[in-house]
């Protein structure tokens, strides 16, 4: 078997990218692990930033998101017992959009499908040759093959087997003292715009799927326990962290999903051995926070679909080459970001007086200082790719 480009992982970096590639008359198979079902109902993120829902537009996938998506033009910041917002456009001049990371990858699937693209679920890809290259796989019967190709796109998240097959690598990580129980409810959102709450008992977020779904999210300890949280303790602790002195309310509703999520920050340098391109979650990891991770997955290849696109149409290898530096310019900048709204919002269970003190005089200034709701707002909207 063979190919132009071989992109191990069916999530949203490798199907963008098989879609982009497509889109220049370059030739791809994408080797995914699960099947359909699984990577098409996987709750994951959900805000996108204007970048992102650019490409997904402009290269003609975003029919459903342009109907279904929810265009929002600020945030809140909630402490104290008060709301403060960010008005993200008007600092900006850029807004966000609301559509599920399920719905992406719906609509590509559906889009390479429609375009007779190669897309095969339930078969794994067990060794990569960089050199070579090539990639081996074990389909759904156990069956197992080699795609040989011209490059590699290891777009195949945090625990795949595209990093391992870098040699020298250096990988840069933080853990933190807390993970985020995650919750999807049949009950419309008590609120337009996303607010994110920093609270003495621990972090909260309340954002959305659309009009009827909500999506919640706690700080809890990192080894909680799911069985720990019946669905009334959890509405108790969300009205607990959302409560104002206004007389706001959390409305409460079936919890349809429910899962607790470890909180990582992690990078690893370069993103390129020879042939072998890290794309996405492959290559790094930021703790939910700042809303990042998928949108670097989709910036990632972004990059990656100019580059390979150059080398195709020209023979040259300048943007190839400039691949690993031109994304962890990008990636380190929403490294940073995405800590810095962590730290900002979540209790660290470590913390003395003084550094609350600290936390509580960032969160004032962050809400009453133009430039520093500036900064929130340029990186949360998200920084310029490439
Ligand atoms: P994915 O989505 O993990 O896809 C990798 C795919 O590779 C497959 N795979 C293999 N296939 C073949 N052979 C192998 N050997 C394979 N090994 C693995 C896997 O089955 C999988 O299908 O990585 P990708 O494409 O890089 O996309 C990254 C995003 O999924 C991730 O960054 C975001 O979900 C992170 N994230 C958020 N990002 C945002 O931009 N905005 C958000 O609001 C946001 N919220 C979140 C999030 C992630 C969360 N969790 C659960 C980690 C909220 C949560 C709770
Ligand atoms: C989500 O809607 O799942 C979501 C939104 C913003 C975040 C993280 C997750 O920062």
């Amino acid at each position: 078997m063979r190919t132009q480009v071989a992109i191990i992982g069916g999530g949203p970096a490798g199907l963008l990218l098989s879609h982009l590639l497509h889109l220049q008359g370059i030739d791809s198979v994408v080797l995914e692990s699960r099947d359909r079902g699984y990577v098409e109902r996987r709750q994951r993120a959900g805000m996108l930033e204007q970048g992102t829902t650019d490409v997904l537009r402009e290269s003609g996938a975003g029919e459903r998101l342009d109907r279904e998506g929810l265009v929002h033009h600020g945030l809140e910041l909630r402490f104290g017992g008060a709301g403060h917002r960010i008005p993200l456009t008007d600092l900006t001049g850029r807004t966000v959009t609301v559509y599920a990371q399920t719905e992406i990858v719906k609509d590509l699937v559906a889009r390479r499908l429609a375009d007779g693209g190669d897309v095969r679920f339930e078969t794994e890809a067990v060794g990569v040759d960089a050199s070579a290259p090539s990639v081996a796989f074990r389909d759904r019967a156990g069956r197992t093959g080699t795609l040989e190709c011209d490059y590699i796109a290891a777009c195949d998240g945090f625990h795949g087997v595209g990093r391992p097959a870098v040699p020298g690598l250096r990988t840069f990580s933080r853990e933190y003292p807390f993970a985020w129980l995650g919750i999807l409810a049949d009950v419309p959102p008590s609120t337009e715009e996303l607010i994110y709450a920093g609270h003495e008992r621990g972090f909260a977020l309340h954002s959305l799927r659309s009009p009827q779904v909500s999506r919640l999210y706690l700080q809890v300890p990192p080894d909680e326990d799911i069985a720990a949280w019946p669905d009334a303790r959890i509405w108790e602790e969300l009205a607990a962290r959302f409560a104002t002195g206004d007389g706001w309310k959390l409305q409460e509703g079936p919890i349809t999903d429910k899962s607790i999520t470890p909180m990582r920050s992690f990078v690893a340098e370069p993103m390129r051995h020879d042939r072998l391109f890290l794309a996405g979650d492959a290559a790094h990891i930021v703790p939910p926070t700042g809303a990042k991770g998928l949108n670097l997955a989709v910036s990632d290849v972004i990059v990656l679909a100019r580059a390979l696109t150059e080398r195709y149409a020209t023979g040259s290898d300048t943007l190839l080459d400039a691949y690993s530096s031109t994304c962890l310019r990008r990636v380190w900048r929403a490294e940073h970001f995405s800590y810095w709204m962590t730290t900002l919002l979540h209790v660290d269970p470590a913390a003395d007086d003084f550094a609350l003190r600290l936390q509580r005089s960032h969160l004032d200034y962050v809400v009453s200082s133009e430039a520093a709701k500036t900064t929130l707002a340029e990186n949360y909207t998200g920084l310029p790719i490439g």
